[in-house]
């Protein structure tokens, strides 16, 4: 079988996440910060360390039949690939920001104002559907310093806490798009069984991540109580315990909710509960 290939940003923000989630889906392999490939020991697969604007090409040209990459890039560059599964983190939002003391209080007052972007294709397209005629400066890096510098009236970039626009003098104005990390695809490779056999090891990594492992003791008689509260994969365990009339009960619950639910099973009779992460959870 074919050797695939999966592109990650060689070094930057997505490169600790992106080795992390190939290393916990069971893969081998070096993470060489100075050469470009590294080949797995344990699965048909090489990685390719890569700048990140370089990623959305190599997936579309096949050079690499995988990729992980901001979906900011991806629309940026217009590529033609599959997006097979958003990852959970790298998450921004690409917005339009404005200096403190800006007069300009609407979207249509963007009109004829200068925008200093990295990203003019995505800001383009969005100020056309608003229908707004402004003067997209494209600059290349730094480009929170540009209100400051007289170069713009207002700029386009990702925002993750917002403390670049706050030390900068400037706000948050508009919404432009939110990104996140996601496995991009060359078009068919969703169709290729070894591209199948590592999304599946994907989803079962992320649907773990997302999900606690709970153990807990009960009265029998708050049982029914304590059960209404919990999903479980299929369904809760319940497990005698050694002392009579008590049980334990094991399941797991999401962690969105975590911290409501166990306040919530506590008042329903739920003692002595342990948490516990989760490695992987295989569905099929
Ligand atoms: O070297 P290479 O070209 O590979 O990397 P890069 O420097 O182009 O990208 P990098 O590593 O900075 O970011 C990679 C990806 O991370 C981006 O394409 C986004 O998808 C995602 N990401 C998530 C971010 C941020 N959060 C982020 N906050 N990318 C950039 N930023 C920058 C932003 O441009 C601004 O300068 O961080 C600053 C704002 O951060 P806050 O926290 O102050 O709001
Ligand atoms: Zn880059």
């Amino acid at each position: 079988m074919k050797t695939l290939k999966i592109a990650i940003q060689k070094s930057g923000r997505l490169n600790e996440k992106s080795v992390e989630l190939l290393k916990n889906c069971g893969l081998n392999f070096e993470n060489y910060k100075s050469s470009l490939i590294s080949p797995v020991s344990n699965f048909p697969l090489e990685i390719l360390f890569l700048r990140d604007d370089d990623i959305p090409e190599y997936v579309q040209d096949g050079i690499a039949d995988l990729g992980i990459v901001g979906e900011n890039v991806i629309e940026e560059t217009e590529v033609s690939v599959s997006y097979l599964q958003h990852l959970g983190f790298g998450k921004c939002s690409l917005k339009i920001a404005i200096t403190n003391n800006s007069d300009i209080e609407n979207l249509s007052d963007l009109g004829g104002r200068s925008i200093a972007t990295t990203y003019p294709v995505i800001l383009g397209k969005f100020l056309k559907k608003q229908n707004i005629q402004a003067d997209i400066r494209t600059i290349s890096g730094s480009v929170e310093i540009s209100p400051g510098l007289g170069l713009s009236d207002a700029i386009c970039d990702l925002v993750s806490t917002g403390g670049t626009l706050k030390s900068n003098g400037l706000k948050p104005f508009a919404d432009v798009m939110s990104s996140e990390a996601i496995l991009i695809g060359s078009k068919g490779s969703e169709n290729n069984d070894l591209v199948q056999e590592l999304m599946q090891r994907i989803q079962s990594v992320l649907r773990a991540k997302e999900t606690k492992y709970v153990v807990l003791n009960v009265l029998k008689e708050n049982l029914p109580n304590v059960l209404a509260l919990l999903p479980g994969v299929k369904s809760p365990s319940v497990l005698p315990l050694a002392e009579e009339g008590w049980v334990a009960v094991h399941t797991v619950i999401p962690e969105r909710d975590f911290w409501d639910r166990i306040s919530q099973l506590k008042q329903a009779g739920a003692q002595g509960i342990v948490v516990m992460p989760i490695e992987k959870i295989i569905l099929e």
